[in-house]
Protein backbone atom coordinates (compact mmCIF):
# COMPACT_ATOMS: atom_id res chain seq x y z
CA UNK A 1 0.00 0.00 0.00
CA UNK A 2 1.40 3.74 -0.75
CA UNK A 3 1.37 6.18 1.20
CA UNK A 4 -0.19 9.64 0.30
CA UNK A 5 2.04 11.52 0.06
CA UNK A 6 1.60 15.28 1.52
CA UNK A 7 0.86 17.10 -1.59
CA UNK A 8 -1.73 15.18 -2.17
CA UNK A 9 -3.57 15.38 0.91
CA UNK A 10 -3.05 19.11 0.66
CA UNK A 11 -4.64 18.94 -2.79
CA UNK A 12 -7.33 17.68 -1.40
CA UNK A 13 -8.17 20.62 1.22
CA UNK A 14 -10.23 23.20 -0.03
CA UNK A 15 -8.81 26.56 -0.59
CA UNK A 16 -10.63 29.97 0.36
CA UNK A 17 -11.60 30.32 -3.49
CA UNK A 18 -13.43 26.95 -3.72
CA UNK A 19 -16.18 28.73 -1.22
CA UNK A 20 -18.11 30.80 -3.83
CA UNK A 21 -20.99 31.67 -1.84
CA UNK A 22 -22.03 35.33 -3.44
CA UNK A 23 -23.12 36.58 0.16
CA UNK A 24 -20.19 36.08 1.95
CA UNK A 25 -17.01 38.76 1.98
CA UNK A 26 -15.95 42.12 4.14
CA UNK A 27 -19.52 43.83 3.39
CA UNK A 28 -21.35 40.83 5.19
CA UNK A 29 -18.89 40.44 8.01
CA UNK A 30 -18.48 43.59 8.94
CA UNK A 31 -22.17 44.46 9.13
CA UNK A 32 -22.96 41.11 11.29
CA UNK A 33 -19.36 41.63 13.09
CA UNK A 34 -20.56 45.25 14.36
CA UNK A 35 -23.85 44.08 15.36
CA UNK A 36 -22.32 41.58 17.41
CA UNK A 37 -19.38 43.57 18.66
CA UNK A 38 -22.18 46.01 20.06
CA UNK A 39 -23.94 43.22 21.81
CA UNK A 40 -21.35 41.48 22.79
CA UNK A 41 -20.29 44.82 24.60
CA UNK A 42 -23.29 45.56 26.38
CA UNK A 43 -23.66 41.41 27.34
CA UNK A 44 -19.84 42.50 29.00
CA UNK A 45 -20.80 45.30 30.97
CA UNK A 46 -23.86 44.14 32.13
CA UNK A 47 -22.68 41.04 33.48
CA UNK A 48 -20.25 43.03 34.93
CA UNK A 49 -22.51 45.32 36.92
CA UNK A 50 -24.29 41.48 37.88
CA UNK A 51 -21.13 41.11 39.51
CA UNK A 52 -20.97 44.00 41.42
CA UNK A 53 -24.66 43.68 42.54
CA UNK A 54 -24.08 40.33 43.93
CA UNK A 55 -21.24 41.96 46.05
CA UNK A 56 -20.71 45.15 45.72
CA UNK A 57 -17.74 46.63 45.85
CA UNK A 58 -16.10 48.97 48.27
CA UNK A 59 -15.37 51.97 45.89
CA UNK A 60 -18.60 50.91 43.92
CA UNK A 61 -21.30 50.91 46.94
CA UNK A 62 -24.54 49.20 45.30
CA UNK A 63 -27.61 50.67 47.27
CA UNK A 64 -31.43 49.53 47.06
CA UNK A 65 -32.49 52.80 44.37
CA UNK A 66 -33.83 52.35 42.23
CA UNK A 67 -35.67 49.40 42.89
CA UNK A 68 -35.58 47.82 39.28
CA UNK A 69 -32.17 48.38 38.46
CA UNK A 70 -31.29 45.14 38.51
CA UNK A 71 -34.65 44.07 36.75
CA UNK A 72 -33.47 46.07 33.46
CA UNK A 73 -29.57 45.38 34.21
CA UNK A 74 -29.99 41.68 33.99
CA UNK A 75 -32.85 41.33 31.68
CA UNK A 76 -30.83 43.04 29.11
CA UNK A 77 -27.62 40.84 29.89
CA UNK A 78 -29.48 37.59 29.02
CA UNK A 79 -31.64 39.20 25.75
CA UNK A 80 -28.41 40.65 24.58
CA UNK A 81 -26.61 37.10 25.29
CA UNK A 82 -29.53 35.21 23.21
CA UNK A 83 -29.68 37.35 20.51
CA UNK A 84 -25.98 37.28 19.92
CA UNK A 85 -26.10 33.40 18.75
CA UNK A 86 -27.60 33.71 15.20
CA UNK A 87 -24.95 36.85 14.96
CA UNK A 88 -22.39 34.70 15.97
CA UNK A 89 -22.93 31.78 13.88
CA UNK A 90 -23.59 33.68 10.74
CA UNK A 91 -20.26 35.58 11.46
CA UNK A 92 -18.82 32.63 12.20
CA UNK A 93 -20.50 30.89 8.85
CA UNK A 94 -18.89 34.39 7.17
CA UNK A 95 -15.22 34.10 7.42
CA UNK A 96 -14.70 30.31 7.44
CA UNK A 97 -13.36 30.19 4.18
CA UNK A 98 -9.91 32.14 5.41
CA UNK A 99 -9.35 29.18 7.76
CA UNK A 100 -7.98 27.53 4.72
CA UNK A 101 -5.73 29.95 3.85
CA UNK A 102 -2.29 28.50 3.64
CA UNK A 103 0.36 29.18 5.39
CA UNK A 104 2.54 32.51 4.15
CA UNK A 105 5.98 31.92 3.07
CA UNK A 106 7.84 34.45 4.09
CA UNK A 107 9.18 33.83 7.82
CA UNK A 108 8.24 36.91 9.38
CA UNK A 109 4.61 36.40 7.98
CA UNK A 110 4.25 33.45 8.93
CA UNK A 111 4.78 34.45 12.82
CA UNK A 112 1.84 37.19 12.27
CA UNK A 113 -0.24 34.97 10.69
CA UNK A 114 -0.03 32.43 13.63
CA UNK A 115 -0.59 35.14 16.30
CA UNK A 116 -3.52 35.96 14.18
CA UNK A 117 -5.08 32.60 13.77
CA UNK A 118 -4.11 32.15 18.12
CA UNK A 119 -6.18 34.93 18.91
CA UNK A 120 -8.77 34.66 16.75
CA UNK A 121 -9.23 30.81 17.91
CA UNK A 122 -9.36 32.27 21.51
CA UNK A 123 -12.21 35.07 20.65
CA UNK A 124 -13.82 31.85 18.98
CA UNK A 125 -13.17 29.92 21.59
CA UNK A 126 -14.49 32.24 24.36
CA UNK A 127 -17.38 33.58 22.35
CA UNK A 128 -18.77 30.10 21.78
CA UNK A 129 -18.05 29.32 25.70
CA UNK A 130 -19.78 32.45 27.16
CA UNK A 131 -22.77 32.23 24.46
CA UNK A 132 -23.30 27.78 25.64
CA UNK A 133 -22.17 28.15 29.35
CA UNK A 134 -24.81 30.85 29.54
CA UNK A 135 -28.15 29.77 27.87
CA UNK A 136 -27.61 26.10 30.14
CA UNK A 137 -27.43 28.35 32.85
CA UNK A 138 -31.03 29.78 31.68
CA UNK A 139 -32.07 26.41 31.31
CA UNK A 140 -30.74 25.50 35.12
CA UNK A 141 -28.28 22.55 33.68
CA UNK A 142 -25.18 22.12 35.30
CA UNK A 143 -23.20 19.51 33.25
CA UNK A 144 -19.80 20.99 34.41
CA UNK A 145 -18.22 20.63 37.98
CA UNK A 146 -16.82 24.51 37.77
CA UNK A 147 -18.16 27.31 39.26
CA UNK A 148 -20.41 28.77 36.42
CA UNK A 149 -20.45 32.58 38.37
CA UNK A 150 -16.59 32.35 38.73
CA UNK A 151 -16.07 31.01 34.94
CA UNK A 152 -18.21 32.68 32.90
CA UNK A 153 -16.82 36.06 34.36
CA UNK A 154 -13.60 35.19 34.17
CA UNK A 155 -14.18 33.76 30.47
CA UNK A 156 -16.12 37.22 30.13
CA UNK A 157 -12.39 39.48 30.30
CA UNK A 158 -10.70 36.61 27.94
CA UNK A 159 -13.45 36.97 25.10
CA UNK A 160 -13.99 41.14 25.65
CA UNK A 161 -9.87 41.06 25.92
CA UNK A 162 -9.37 39.35 22.58
CA UNK A 163 -12.35 41.22 21.10
CA UNK A 164 -10.90 44.33 21.71
CA UNK A 165 -7.62 42.88 20.10
CA UNK A 166 -9.08 41.46 17.04
CA UNK A 167 -11.03 45.08 16.31
CA UNK A 168 -7.36 47.07 16.37
CA UNK A 169 -6.05 44.53 14.10
CA UNK A 170 -9.23 44.36 11.68
CA UNK A 171 -10.34 47.98 12.01
CA UNK A 172 -9.16 48.94 7.81
CA UNK A 173 -10.38 45.85 6.73
CA UNK A 174 -14.06 46.52 9.07
CA UNK A 175 -14.15 50.25 7.61
CA UNK A 176 -13.80 48.88 4.31
CA UNK A 177 -16.20 46.48 4.66
CA UNK A 178 -18.78 48.71 5.97
CA UNK A 179 -17.94 51.08 3.21
CA UNK A 180 -18.74 48.87 0.80
CA UNK A 181 -22.35 48.42 -0.95
CA UNK A 182 -24.19 45.66 0.30
CA UNK A 183 -25.86 45.85 -3.45
CA UNK A 184 -22.14 45.35 -4.98
CA UNK A 185 -22.02 41.52 -5.73
CA UNK A 186 -19.29 39.91 -7.72
CA UNK A 187 -21.08 38.24 -10.53
CA UNK A 188 -18.54 35.62 -10.73
CA UNK A 189 -19.54 33.90 -8.09
CA UNK A 190 -23.05 33.43 -8.06
CA UNK A 191 -24.06 30.89 -6.13
CA UNK A 192 -26.21 31.19 -2.58
CA UNK A 193 -28.56 34.05 -1.58
CA UNK A 194 -27.64 37.11 -1.95
CA UNK A 195 -25.69 39.80 0.55
CA UNK A 196 -29.20 41.62 1.40
CA UNK A 197 -31.06 38.28 2.24
CA UNK A 198 -28.00 36.57 4.47
CA UNK A 199 -28.35 39.98 6.13
CA UNK A 200 -32.15 40.14 6.46
CA UNK A 201 -32.38 36.63 7.74
CA UNK A 202 -29.67 36.88 10.61
CA UNK A 203 -31.43 40.09 11.46
CA UNK A 204 -34.72 38.32 11.63
CA UNK A 205 -33.38 35.29 13.65
CA UNK A 206 -31.77 37.49 16.25
CA UNK A 207 -35.27 39.52 16.36
CA UNK A 208 -37.28 36.72 16.82
CA UNK A 209 -34.53 34.94 19.26
CA UNK A 210 -34.84 38.09 21.27
CA UNK A 211 -39.15 38.88 21.12
CA UNK A 212 -39.92 34.84 22.06
CA UNK A 213 -37.65 34.71 25.07
CA UNK A 214 -37.59 38.58 26.14
CA UNK A 215 -41.62 38.87 27.94
CA UNK A 216 -39.56 36.52 30.47
CA UNK A 217 -39.11 39.95 32.12
CA UNK A 218 -41.21 42.46 29.87
CA UNK A 219 -44.17 42.49 30.93
CA UNK A 220 -46.48 43.37 27.56
CA UNK A 221 -44.25 40.44 25.61
CA UNK A 222 -45.39 37.60 28.00
CA UNK A 223 -47.65 36.14 25.82
CA UNK A 224 -45.57 36.40 22.78
CA UNK A 225 -42.66 34.69 24.13
CA UNK A 226 -43.22 31.06 24.26
CA UNK A 227 -39.42 30.09 24.21
CA UNK A 228 -38.89 32.11 27.89
CA UNK A 229 -37.89 29.90 30.46
CA UNK A 230 -40.38 31.19 33.09
CA UNK A 231 -43.19 32.07 31.30
CA UNK A 232 -44.53 34.17 34.45
CA UNK A 233 -47.28 31.83 35.52
CA UNK A 234 -46.93 29.72 39.13
CA UNK A 235 -48.52 29.44 42.29
CA UNK A 236 -49.81 33.18 43.18
CA UNK A 237 -49.39 34.47 39.99
CA UNK A 238 -45.52 34.32 40.21
CA UNK A 239 -42.58 31.84 38.80
CA UNK A 240 -41.09 29.51 41.42
CA UNK A 241 -37.17 29.30 40.71
CA UNK A 242 -36.52 26.33 43.00
CA UNK A 243 -39.16 24.35 44.73
CA UNK A 244 -39.28 23.84 48.17
CA UNK A 245 -39.00 20.24 47.77
CA UNK A 246 -36.22 20.75 45.70
CA UNK A 247 -34.27 22.71 48.42
CA UNK A 248 -34.89 20.17 51.34
CA UNK A 249 -36.79 22.40 53.25
CA UNK A 250 -40.54 21.33 53.06
CA UNK A 251 -40.48 19.99 56.27
CA UNK A 252 -38.74 22.58 58.72
CA UNK A 253 -41.05 25.28 56.43
CA UNK A 254 -44.22 23.46 57.59
CA UNK A 255 -43.20 22.28 61.07
CA UNK A 256 -46.06 24.33 63.21
CA UNK A 257 -43.66 25.18 65.69
CA UNK A 258 -41.87 27.30 63.56
CA UNK A 259 -40.34 30.35 64.98
CA UNK A 260 -38.15 33.06 63.77
CA UNK A 261 -34.67 33.33 65.30
CA UNK A 262 -33.51 37.05 65.63
CA UNK A 263 -29.59 37.81 67.20
CA UNK A 264 -27.67 40.53 67.81
CA UNK A 265 -25.07 40.62 69.93
CA UNK A 266 -25.49 38.43 73.15
CA UNK A 267 -29.27 39.61 72.40
CA UNK A 268 -32.06 36.98 71.39
CA UNK A 269 -35.22 36.41 70.69
CA UNK A 270 -38.20 34.22 68.74
CA UNK A 271 -40.97 35.29 67.33
CA UNK A 272 -43.71 32.46 65.66
CA UNK A 273 -45.81 32.85 62.61
CA UNK A 274 -48.52 34.62 64.35
CA UNK A 275 -46.47 37.19 66.52
CA UNK A 276 -44.62 38.01 63.30
CA UNK A 277 -48.24 38.97 61.97
CA UNK A 278 -49.03 40.85 64.71
CA UNK A 279 -46.11 42.89 64.60
CA UNK A 280 -46.64 46.32 62.14
CA UNK A 281 -46.98 45.59 58.39
CA UNK A 282 -46.51 47.24 55.39
CA UNK A 283 -46.62 46.74 52.14
CA UNK A 284 -44.83 47.26 48.50
CA UNK A 285 -44.76 46.20 45.05
CA UNK A 286 -41.47 44.83 44.49
CA UNK A 287 -39.84 42.81 41.65
CA UNK A 288 -37.85 39.56 42.08
CA UNK A 289 -35.39 39.66 39.10
CA UNK A 290 -33.44 36.50 38.74
CA UNK A 291 -29.82 36.20 36.78
CA UNK A 292 -31.65 33.89 34.89
CA UNK A 293 -33.05 37.01 32.83
CA UNK A 294 -36.73 36.20 34.17
CA UNK A 295 -38.18 39.06 36.66
CA UNK A 296 -41.66 39.62 37.80
CA UNK A 297 -43.63 42.36 40.04
CA UNK A 298 -45.32 41.10 42.69
CA UNK A 299 -47.35 42.74 46.07
CA UNK A 300 -45.36 41.91 49.30
CA UNK A 301 -46.25 41.80 52.72
CA UNK A 302 -44.79 41.62 56.12
CA UNK A 303 -42.33 43.10 58.48
CA UNK A 304 -39.40 45.26 58.15
CA UNK A 305 -36.28 44.06 58.33
CA UNK A 306 -35.00 47.37 60.05
CA UNK A 307 -38.33 47.07 62.86
CA UNK A 308 -37.13 43.11 63.29
CA UNK A 309 -33.43 44.21 64.05
CA UNK A 310 -34.91 46.53 66.29
CA UNK A 311 -36.89 44.17 68.96
CA UNK A 312 -33.03 43.29 69.91
CA UNK A 313 -31.56 46.46 69.65
CA UNK A 314 -29.82 47.02 66.61
CA UNK A 315 -29.44 50.02 64.90
CA UNK A 316 -31.24 50.23 61.00
CA UNK A 317 -28.17 50.31 59.19
CA UNK A 318 -26.93 47.46 60.54
CA UNK A 319 -25.80 44.19 58.34
CA UNK A 320 -27.99 41.57 59.00
CA UNK A 321 -26.83 37.69 57.68
CA UNK A 322 -29.94 35.47 56.28
CA UNK A 323 -30.25 31.80 57.23
CA UNK A 324 -32.57 29.90 55.75
CA UNK A 325 -33.99 26.24 56.35
CA UNK A 326 -32.33 24.76 53.40
CA UNK A 327 -29.55 22.46 54.64
CA UNK A 328 -27.23 22.35 51.24
CA UNK A 329 -26.81 25.18 48.39
CA UNK A 330 -24.91 28.37 47.80
CA UNK A 331 -28.15 30.24 48.10
CA UNK A 332 -29.30 29.05 51.70
CA UNK A 333 -27.80 32.17 53.53
CA UNK A 334 -27.45 35.89 52.21
CA UNK A 335 -26.42 38.87 53.35
CA UNK A 336 -28.41 42.38 53.51
CA UNK A 337 -25.94 44.88 53.83
CA UNK A 338 -26.70 47.88 55.62
CA UNK A 339 -27.68 50.61 53.04
CA UNK A 340 -30.91 47.66 52.32
CA UNK A 341 -32.07 46.85 56.08
CA UNK A 342 -32.19 51.03 56.47
CA UNK A 343 -34.66 51.12 53.61
CA UNK A 344 -38.07 50.35 54.52
CA UNK A 345 -39.05 48.40 51.78
CA UNK A 346 -36.63 45.55 52.75
CA UNK A 347 -39.49 43.24 54.49
CA UNK A 348 -39.26 39.91 56.02
CA UNK A 349 -42.56 38.89 53.84
CA UNK A 350 -45.09 36.84 55.03
CA UNK A 351 -47.93 37.36 52.18
CA UNK A 352 -47.50 37.75 48.39
CA UNK A 353 -50.30 39.12 45.93
CA UNK A 354 -52.22 39.22 49.06
CA UNK A 355 -52.11 35.75 50.39
CA UNK A 356 -50.26 33.95 52.91
CA UNK A 357 -47.32 32.69 50.94
CA UNK A 358 -47.14 29.71 49.11
CA UNK A 359 -44.75 27.06 50.71
CA UNK A 360 -42.56 27.45 47.04
CA UNK A 361 -42.67 30.90 47.55
CA UNK A 362 -40.93 30.86 51.05
CA UNK A 363 -43.45 30.34 53.48
CA UNK A 364 -43.71 30.83 56.20
CA UNK A 365 -41.16 33.55 55.84
CA UNK A 366 -38.91 35.32 53.11
CA UNK A 367 -37.01 38.17 52.18
CA UNK A 368 -38.00 40.67 49.41
CA UNK A 369 -35.52 44.04 49.01
CA UNK A 370 -35.79 46.27 46.48
CA UNK A 371 -33.03 46.46 43.72
CA UNK A 372 -31.41 42.93 45.29
CA UNK A 373 -30.72 39.71 42.45
CA UNK A 374 -33.28 37.28 43.22
CA UNK A 375 -30.53 34.67 43.99
CA UNK A 376 -30.44 36.95 47.13
CA UNK A 377 -34.27 36.80 47.88
CA UNK A 378 -34.20 34.24 50.69
CA UNK A 379 -36.86 32.07 50.79
CA UNK A 380 -37.88 30.06 54.51
CA UNK A 381 -35.98 32.38 56.67
CA UNK A 382 -35.23 30.76 60.26
CA UNK A 383 -32.76 32.95 61.35
CA UNK A 384 -31.98 36.91 61.30
CA UNK A 385 -28.51 37.83 62.61
CA UNK A 386 -26.96 41.39 63.06
CA UNK A 387 -23.41 41.34 62.51
CA UNK A 388 -21.98 43.51 65.09
N1 LIG B 1 -33.39 29.49 50.48
C1 LIG B 1 -33.42 29.80 49.17
N2 LIG B 1 -33.92 30.97 48.76
C2 LIG B 1 -33.96 31.29 47.44
C3 LIG B 1 -33.45 30.41 46.46
C4 LIG B 1 -32.90 29.19 46.92
O1 LIG B 1 -32.42 28.37 46.13
N3 LIG B 1 -32.91 28.91 48.26
N4 LIG B 1 -33.50 30.76 45.13
C5 LIG B 1 -33.49 32.22 44.85
C6 LIG B 1 -33.69 32.55 43.45
S1 LIG B 1 -32.48 32.09 42.38
C7 LIG B 1 -34.72 33.34 43.03
S2 LIG B 1 -34.78 33.93 41.44
C8 LIG B 1 -35.83 33.67 43.92
C9 LIG B 1 -37.14 33.30 43.26
O2 LIG B 1 -38.19 33.47 44.15
P1 LIG B 1 -39.57 32.72 43.86
O3 LIG B 1 -39.26 31.27 43.60
O4 LIG B 1 -40.44 32.98 45.01
O5 LIG B 1 -40.10 33.38 42.59
O6 LIG B 1 -35.72 33.00 45.17
C10 LIG B 1 -34.45 33.01 45.73
N5 LIG B 1 -34.50 32.48 47.07
MO1 LIG C 1 -32.71 33.27 40.51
Amino acid sequence: MRLPRVEDIEKRIPRPEDFTARSRGPATTARVGTALGIAFGICFLTGLWSHFQYSSPGWLPIGPNPAWLYRVTQGTHVATGIASVPLLLVKLWSVYPRFFLRPPKARRDQLLDVLERASIGVLVAAAIFQLTSGLLNIVQWYPWEFSFRRTHEAVAWVAIGALLVHIAVKLPVIREGLGASVEDETPVHSDGPSRRAVLRGVTVASGLALVLTVGQTVPFLRKVSVFGVRDGGGPQDLPVNRTARAAGATRAASDPAFVLQLKAGGRSMSLTRDELAKLPQRTHRLPIACVEGWSRNAVWTGVAVQDLIALVGAPSGSTVIVRSMQTRGAFRTSELPGDFVDDPRTLLALELNGEPLSLDHGYPCRIIAPNRPGVLQTKWVRELEVRT
